[in-house]
């Protein structure tokens, strides 16, 4: 088995590089698919511009986040939760055209100027029952390596660091999810891998976790108050219905299914199943099946093919990227790429600091 800082590496540049490459399409796929061969020509062009004329391909809250809780845990050396949410509030408030989701500028606010539980603004979120949205997935790389050796650590982490911005279950829980499977390409780096066998390990841990929730998430059910990728900002108001999502348990069955059937599934038919909308409860397990169906072949291949599945593009590939540069490495994500985008030295130095903190714990 390989060595394990390159991996830890290939995890944050996982992180910058998906984002990088799909927010392009994040604005103009809301419930569509996109073709494949398009996605890789926009890359190629976007990346041969970017060398010629040496300017970088913005990164968005994604990559940014990232890096605040990647920072912050090594400042702290520990999860320090009032340290992690004034970086999320100063990096707003100093770059809020990051591509922020529309209704966390008011936790930011809030926790602007100080606040005695860091928690609370969030769990006031959407009439007290929190956001379910993706943000606290995509940001949530950096804890599985820094609590690599501790995976009850890792949840807890996992957990807290999404709570402070999102207090929906569903959010909770696809943010540990999304570190778990960062973690388990972690621990698998290069080495064969099932995926019937990847789905189950995830299985185990977010089962018992859906069924300490009381009502927020069911099998099957579906959340009819914002529709699968919607436009945010057109949605109503959520009612009790949108406790009620989709389980992680159902998605990951369902991911079980495609990986078993003979052929894969379609881009529209993964957009149906499983979303590829802005919740966490689409995005992380679109993410998760993106790297499954591309395990075989490379990071080069799971960009543009994530990108494809469409939707909330520059996450899905920002988590799928994450997942894919921990199983292969910084070595598998071209140089043209890294050299491209906006904070991959960050990426790196980052992914390094976190390595030396494993080493010496
Ligand atoms: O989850 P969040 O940080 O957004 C992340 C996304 C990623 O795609 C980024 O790339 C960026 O573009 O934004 O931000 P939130 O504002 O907490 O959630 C995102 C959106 O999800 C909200 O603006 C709502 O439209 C929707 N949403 C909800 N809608 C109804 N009821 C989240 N929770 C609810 C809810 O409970
Ligand atoms: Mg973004
Ligand atoms: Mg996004």
């Amino acid at each position: 088995m390989s060595l394990l800082k390159p991996h830890f590496r290939g995890a944050m540049l996982g992180v910058v590089v998906g984002d990088c490459m799909g927010s392009f399409w994040e604005a103009t796929s809301w419930r569509k698919t996109l073709n494949m061969d398009d996605v890789q020509r926009k890359i190629d062009e976007q990346v041969e511009q970017s060398l010629r004329r040496e300017f970088r391909i913005s990164y968005t809250d994604d990559s940014t986040m990232s890096f605040s809780l990647a920072e912050s845990l090594l400042s702290s050396k520990e999860y320090n939760a009032v340290d992690v949410a004034k970086r999320f509030s100063a990096d707003y408030f100093r770059d809020p055209r990051r591509g922020y989701g529309q209704s966390i500028s008011t936790v930011f606010t809030k926790l602007r100027f100080g606040i005695d539980d860091v928690y609370q603004p969030a769990a006031e979120q959407f009439n007290g029952k929190g956001s379910f949205g993706n943000g606290s997935a995509m940001r949530v790389a950096p804890v599985a390596l820094f609590a690599y050796q501790k995976k009850d650590t890792l949840i807890e982490v996992a957990r807290n660091s999404a709570r402070i911005t999102h207090a929906h279950p569903s959010a909770i829980i696809g943010a540990i999810l999304q570190a778990i499977a960062v973690h388990t390409a972690l621990e698998l780096r290069g080495s064969d891998l099932d995926p019937v066998s990847f789905v189950e390990s995830l299985l185990s841990v977010v089962v018992p976790l859906e069924e300490a929730v009381e009502e927020p998430t069911s099998s099957g059910a579906t959340d009819e108050s914002t529709p699968s990728g919607d436009d945010p900002s057109s949605s109503p108001p959520p009612d009790k219905k949108s406790l009620v999502l989709p389980s992680y348990q159902s998605k990951l069955l369902q991911i079980k299914e495609f990986i078993r059937q003979p052929h894969p599934p379609s881009a529209d038919e993964i957009m149906e199943t499983l979303g590829n909308g802005i919740k966490a409860c689409e995005a992380v397990p679109c993410a998760i099946y993106a790297f499954l169906h591309c395990h075989k072949l490379s990071f080069k291949y799971l960009i543009p093919y994530t990108i494809s599945l469409g939707g909330d593009t520059d996450t899905i590939a920002s988590m799928a990227g994450a997942i894919g540069g921990a199983y292969w490495g910084e070595s598998c994500i071209p140089m043209e790429w890294i050299n491209s985008v906006e904070g991959s030295n960050q990426a790196i130095k980052l992914a390094d600091g976190l390595f030396e903190f494993y080493s010496n714990a």
